[in-house]
């Protein structure tokens, strides 16, 4: 009977065991969906990027970061005036001929956005497409 009472112990514990792991794991994804949503504060590196705009398309027009990253878009018009738009995170900048301007801002929601042209620039406007990629 002692054994019998010794196994009953050892589940006993086990199952202790186990509600534990359970329930710290439902706090590890409550913590988990908490940074899979928007963050607005500087949590990762500093990205920096020149892009170069031109009748009609941005080079490079893929950019890749993590989320969290503080964004640095030198974007150098070569032609006529350009812009960069990225509406989903606020970005809106807009460059003459021939100058650099400067965008800072975090990289606060995972996905894929899309950027175009802000400035028209004549018949290809429309094509200057780009992506940036929040992982
Ligand atoms: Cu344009």
């Amino acid at each position: 009977m002692r054994k019998g009472a010794g196994i009953i112990f050892i589940v006993i514990i086990i199952l202790i065991g186990v509600y534990f792991i359970l329930s710290s794991n439902q706090e590890d994804s409550t913590t988990f969906s908490k940074t899979a949503s928007e963050i607005k504060e500087f949590n990762g590196q500093v990205k920096e990027f020149n892009i170069t705009a031109r009748s009609w398309r941005f080079e490079p027009d893929t950019i890749e970061v993590n989320q969290g990253d503080k964004i640095i878009i030198n974007l150098n018009s070569i032609d006529v005036s350009h812009g960069i738009n990225i509406p989903e995170l606020g970005v809106s900048l807009k460059t003459g001929s021939g100058e650099t301007k400067t965008v800072e801002f975090i990289a606060g929601k995972k996905g894929e956005f899309s950027f175009s042209c802000n400035v028209y620039c004549g018949e290809g406007h429309g094509l200057m497409r780009g992506k940036l990629i929040v992982r």
